[in-house]
């Protein structure tokens, strides 16, 4: 049974059980990190060095960075269902989950930590610019939406869901102004609405 070492409250292991619950793995998940702790002791920091979560552990496989977990996951057990032989379909997902990691989340952080986790001490203006740098990132999932494409890499629901999907549902769930983006709420709606979704995505969010 696979292993996932992390609390469900980070964007980052919902992918992870998003995956395992697509792919049709059993899994059993251990909170750690945040104010579960323990992923800076030594028996956990041979496992990431980082002292992040998640980590997946399959057997003797151990893993880090929640896109590469997804993909093993995929590319393991997910035939047919969340992994694209195809190299240039697969790519669409790829790309967009490359995306989430590097643009889409690090632009909702500071308003995700400054509204939800620490509004004691939150700068203001530091929120507005997160917000905003968010909103421009989200148009461009709409404009991608728009296309007439159901799913962002194509026709069929995927690793790009998967990547992208938990950062949405925390910003649809967060106390913030939002531009209406009817293509995006579709699609958000459909991907929510499954099974595996329903293991991942946790509400209220914290
Ligand atoms: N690029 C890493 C980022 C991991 C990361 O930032 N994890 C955060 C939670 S989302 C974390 O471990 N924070 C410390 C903690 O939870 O104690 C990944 O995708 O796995």
């Amino acid at each position: 049974m696979l292993k996932i070492l992390g609390r469900l409250s980070s964007v980052n292991v919902q992918k992870v059980v998003w995956a395992a619950g697509e792919a049709g793995q059993a899994f059993e998940r251990v909170d750690i990190g945040g104010p579960f702790g323990g992923n800076k002791e030594p028996g956990y920091l041979a496992k990431n060095p980082n002292g992040q979560v998640p980590v997946l552990e399959d057997g003797d496989v151990c893993i880090w960075e929640s896109n590469s977990i997804v993909r093993y996951i995929a590319a393991r057990y997910g035939a047919g269902l969340i992994w694209d032989e195809d190299p240039a379909r697969r790519s669409e997902a790829d790309r967009w989950m490359d995306w989430a990691i590097c643009e889409l989340q690090p632009a909702m952080t500071p308003a995700f930590w400054g509204l939800m986790r620490e509004p004691a001490t939150a700068d203001p203006a530091r929120i507005a610019e997160s917000i905003a740098r968010t909103e421009q990132r989200l148009d461009m999932l709409e404009a991608h939406l728009a296309k007439g494409r159901s799913y962002l890499g194509g026709e069929r629901f995927g690793m790009a869901e998967i990547a992208v999907g938990p950062s949405v549902h925390r910003w649809l769930n967060m106390p913030v102004e939002r531009a209406p983006r009817p293509h995006l709420q579709r699609w958000y709606e459909t991907i929510a609405g499954r099974e595996a979704a329903g293991l991942a995505l946790p509400l209220p969010i914290t």
